[in-house]
């Protein structure tokens, strides 16, 4: 007989069941939400598991590649690594010495000198003449060497100097000049400088300036594709191009303000900043070629690069490849961010294609491109790819970070032989590598450049290698018997004679001095956790890129007391 559907297993499904029995309505409904409740508490687990596991790839995939040829590691006692790849890794730390304390002293007067030179016979003006102990206004009157060298003298401590230079900018510095200014140079050192001294000093007036300067670049932003036109006049508008490109914009001029840009939409509340400079790269990102190369010019009007000029990692294509990679950090590495992140990372897959090898010596160079042919070429400005890798490295898995940091160390060996190969060990403005010949000079001219010593600063930070640190010493030292005279420091003719030239470059003082100084300082002194460095080496605080956009950055750090050049930041309002 067959068994009523009331009195067999169906009746459990049947809700009439459950409406003439409430009790067990009402068990069933707390065991449903106490299933519901384990499953999702159980995935939440697994996901934050899996976050926690990809963290703890990233931290070990920079540990591992410290670890990497490291006879000359700095490893405090208390710190340990493993290399079993099931084993935790802890923290690195690197020891302070002597040695670095003395260097840094050493490369702290050298500061002390061209900031006096320029006290003394170019105050207020953009750069000092040494030679003819004079001034120069080569940038349209900004005081370019005061807002250049406004963070260096703070994070050296110079106090003093610094309140000097805090108080023209205050009381002298005035935009409003009838001045055709570079969108490119204007942006890196005088917004990039004063973003830099606001985030050190919290001092507001640094804010408002950069605001005023930033207000007047905005309008090269007005054409019809987004990209800049890179030049503009101050007082009165009117965007335009450098004659000589012929109409085009420069990739490195047009992709490299974004840090700025975004800094000071994030310190003022103010989005318009942020939102000109973001869809530059939104316009490029577009049509981004596979190999992640453009060319050095793009057309203003259709945001398109002008594929028969040249691809290059040296002048005019450089920093346009930095700041994928610095926004990216500086957006704190979040999804909001990650289109940066992979632009980068396919224009570092195009690198690696550009990489060749001298003979006889095998020393690692990038070549430019243009069309299908490669030239055995490359400009000393390119020396900022090795820290550039270095600072990316960590972003990819175990393996792939370890070989990029391995290419990172080969191209800076051949930067520094860059220096050391001449009989001033300073190097020459490019390079020529033909076949039997390993590396020779072409232009030779140098002028206080800073980019191999702010690859060695990088490479130092993320190895450990001291040599890194002994390389930059012997650069350091070179500059100090060539460059240095009485009035300053200057460049040189040539790299063979030692021949000078008449000009103190404001980013020698930005710059080179500052990495070299950096150089010899426990990396907690611009924690690069916390700072992110424009390309003139101006150190920007990172700070939440979604979480609201605040007035003042969330903290400021003093990083030396007054009288002693090193020791632990402290922080002196939060
Ligand atoms: C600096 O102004 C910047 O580093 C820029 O990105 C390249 N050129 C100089 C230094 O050489």
């Amino acid at each position: 007989m067959a068994r009523s559907r009331s009195s067999g297993w169906f009746r459990w499904i049947n809700p009439s069941y459950y409406l003439r029995r409430p009790k067990r309505l009402a068990l069933l409904f707390i065991g449903f939400v106490v299933v519901s409740f384990a499953v999702w508490d159980r995935q939440t687990l697994v996901r934050e598991h899996k976050e926690e596991i990809s963290k703890l790839n990233e931290e070990l995939s920079l540990l591992r590649s410290r670890m990497r040829g490291s006879k000359d590691m700095l490893i405090d006692e208390s710190w340990e690594v493993t290399e079993k790849s099931d084993e935790p890794p802890k923290k690195i730390a690197f020891k302070d010495s002597p040695v670095d304390a003395e260097r840094r002293e050493k490369v702290k007067e050298a500061m002390l000198h061209a900031w006096n030179s320029y006290v003394k016979y170019a105050w207020g003006q953009d750069e000092l003449q040494p030679q003819t102990r004079n001034g120069v206004d080569s940038f349209g009157g900004l005081g370019a060497t005061v807002v250049d060298s406004l963070d260096t003298l703070y994070i050296m401590g110079l106090h003093d100097q610094f309140k000097k230079a805090r108080d023209w900018v205050a009381d002298s510095l005035n935009f409003n000049k009838d001045y055709e200014a570079s969108v490119f140079e204007t942006t890196i050192r005088v917004v990039g400088g004063l973003l830099s001294a606001y985030d050190l000093s919290g001092d507001n007036m640094f804010l408002q300036k950069a605001q005023d300067i930033a207000n007047r670049l905005l309008p090269a932003w007005d054409s019809p594709s987004g990209i800049p036109y890179n030049s503009i006049n101050l007082a009165h508008g009117n965007p335009h191009n450098f004659g000589w490109t012929g109409g085009d914009s420069i990739l490195a001029d047009s992709g490299t303000e974004q840090l700025e840009f975004i800094a000071l939409s994030q310190r003022t509340g103010d989005p318009k900043y942020q939102k000109k400079v973001e869809r530059v790269i939104d316009e490029l990102r577009k049509d981004y070629p596979s190999d992640g190369l453009l060319p050095i010019y793009l057309n203003p009007n259709t945001g398109k690069p002008s594929y028969h000029s040249t691809i290059t990692f040296g002048a005019m294509g450089d920093s346009f490849y930095e700041y994928l990679l610095k926004v990216w950090i500086q957006g704190n590495k979040t999804d909001t961010v990650k289109r940066y992140r992979e632009m980068w990372e396919t224009s570092m897959d195009g690198l690696q294609s550009l990489v060749r090898k001298t003979s006889p010596s095998s020393f690692s160079y990038i070549c430019e491109k243009n069309g299908d042919s490669l030239s055995d070429k490359m400009d000393e400005l390119a020396c900022f790819v090795p820290g550039m890798l270095a600072l990316g490295s960590s972003g990819y898995g175990p393996e792939k970070g370890a070989k990029i940091l391995s290419l990172a160390e080969e191209l800076a060996l051949t930067c520094y032989k860059f220096y050391e190969s001449t009989p001033t060990k300073l190097a020459g403005e490019n390079y020529f590598f033909r076949a039997g010949e390993d590396l020779s000079v072409g232009t030779s001219w140098n002028i206080l450049r800073p980019e191999t010593v702010e690859s060695l600063m990088y490479l130092w930070r993320f190895t450990g290698n001291k040599t890194y640190q002994d390389w930059g010493w012997n650069i350091f030292k070179a500059f100090e018997k060539n460059s240095r005279i009485d009035s300053g420091y200057v460049g040189l003719r040539d790299v063979n004679t030692g021949s000078k030239d008449n000009k103190m470059q404001t980013f020698f003082l930005a710059e080179t001095l500052k990495y070299l100084y950096l150089l010899f300082s426990p990396p907690s002194v611009i924690s690069l956790d916390e700072w992110v460095f424009n390309t003139e080496a101006h150190p920007l605080r990172i700070v939440p890129r979604d979480g609201g956009l605040s007035r003042k950055p969330p903290s400021v750090t003093k990083l030396f007391g007054r009288k002693q050049g090193g020791g632990r930041e402290r922080k002196i309002w939060s």
